[in-house]
């Protein structure tokens, strides 16, 4: 897929040669994982894989969407707006109605979208097609939304559309996203910070295990309930306690008796990871790559431990890095249950590393990874052509 391929189909079902292209990348994040809806910190970045649109208006008043990935196409009268059967298209009509719930009227537009984000991989295809879409419809229809709006309402999308309740970090790293820069982001006040990403001697490899275990959503809402629940206990002490990110380890242990095991596993987890952020961003500005990728390692033990958000798969990946001389930080990514590990590789040894994860997993498992090389860019935005 390429970009003249998508407008050269969007020529061919709707006529238009000209018409409007958004570009929105996919993020990792190098720390603070399940930290967000935690209203704590997180530290991602936007890559150099993305998902394109081209788009226009039609005075059908008609959403008319062609997915290049699934070779499918997709028509709704604009004023039915649902959710969908189609789940793919859900991830717009979301947008669209999250638009309309903000008193914005809207008609018909015309859409092709497709991309090299891999689905499941846990690089957050899902918020850039929110995103990229949110933007389509601010240009489309000058609906003069800011950055941050747009960001709200794709979250939303998701929330309810898609049906995940999601934190902010995803659809925020993807819209706010510099080249050479990771967010530090504080998801309780959307205050942020960049960061020059300066890896000297080292590169960012993705090691996607190709499984996304079918609990994803159902754990992923689960986790935020047990947070909850830790909240409200700690709250009835510290009433100040609003979230996580109020609470820190003293306070955690002191109540440990009264609380479930498994509420107490998940607090300490996402109270650790806050602190790690902190630390992370401290160590990354300083250049202490070896500091950065010591903290990764951690979030991977809390995430698989406590958090209990990893899977055998990650794990071997996991295991497997820890082993090989020359990554300095490996974990797992994003939501959990399938997805890609994020390793910090020595740039000479790159190379065998991921012919080694290969072997290794296809051996353990089965099945063959992908490998992905990931440049940090810029977020959202329309291009010109
Ligand atoms: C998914 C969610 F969409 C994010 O909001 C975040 O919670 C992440 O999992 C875990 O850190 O990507």
């Amino acid at each position: 897929m390429n970009t003249s391929s998508i407008r050269q189909k969007h020529k061919e079902l709707f006529g238009i040669k000209e018409p409007l292209l958004v570009r929105s990348p996919g993020r990792i994040n190098l720390i603070g994982e399940h930290t967000d809806y935690n209203d704590g910190f997180v530290f991602p970045a936007a890559i150099d894989k993305a998902i394109w649109f081209t788009a226009s208006r039609n005075d059908k008043k008609l959403f008319r969407f062609f997915s290049f990935d699934f070779d499918e196409y997709f028509e709704l009268p604009v004023d039915e707006l649902s959710i969908s059967k189609v789940s793919w298209a859900n991830y717009l009509l979301g947008v669209a109605d999250q638009y309309k719930k903000r008193g914005h009227s809207l008609s018909g537009v015309d859409v092709v979208f497709g991309g090299d984000i891999p689905v499941g991989a846990g690089l957050s295809s899902s918020a850039a097609v929110e995103n990229g879409f949110a933007l389509v419809l601010n240009k489309l229809f000058d609906f003069q939304e800011s950055k941050i709006e747009m960001v709200k309402m794709a979250q939303k999308a998701e929330h309810e559309y898609a049906g995940v309740m999601c934190g902010i970090m995803d659809q925020f790293a993807i819209m706010f996203g510099k080249k050479q820069q990771a967010i530090r982001l504080d998801c309780r006040t959307l205050d942020y910070e960049y960061a020059n990403i300066n890896l000297t001697g080292y590169q960012i490899v993705l090691c996607d295990t190709k499984v996304k275990h079918s609990l994803v959503s159902s754990a992923y809402n689960q986790r935020r309930k047990e947070c909850e629940s830790g909240v409200n206990l700690l709250k009835q002490y510290k009433p100040e306690i609003t979230a996580l990110r109020d609470a820190d380890p003293d306070l955690l242990n002191k109540h440990k008796a009264e609380m479930d095991e498994v509420v107490y596993r998940r607090c300490k987890y996402v109270v650790e990871e806050n602190l790690r952020v902190m630390e992370a961003f401290k160590a990354l500005t300083q250049g202490n790559i070896a500091k950065l990728g010591a903290l990764m390692t951690e979030t991977h033990k809390g995430l698989r431990d406590d958090f209990e958000v990893s899977c055998k798969e990650l794990d071997i990946l996991f295991d497997f890095a820890q082993s090989f001389d020359g990554v300095i930080g490996s974990r797992m990514m994003g939501g959990g249950f399938g997805g890609c590990t994020i390793n910090i590789v020595e740039n000479d040894k790159a190379e065998a590393f991921k012919n080694g994860a290969t072997k290794h997993y296809k051996q353990t498992t089965g099945n063959t990874p992908s490998i992905y090389d990931v440049k940090i860019m810029e977020g959202t935005n329309a291009v010109i052509i």
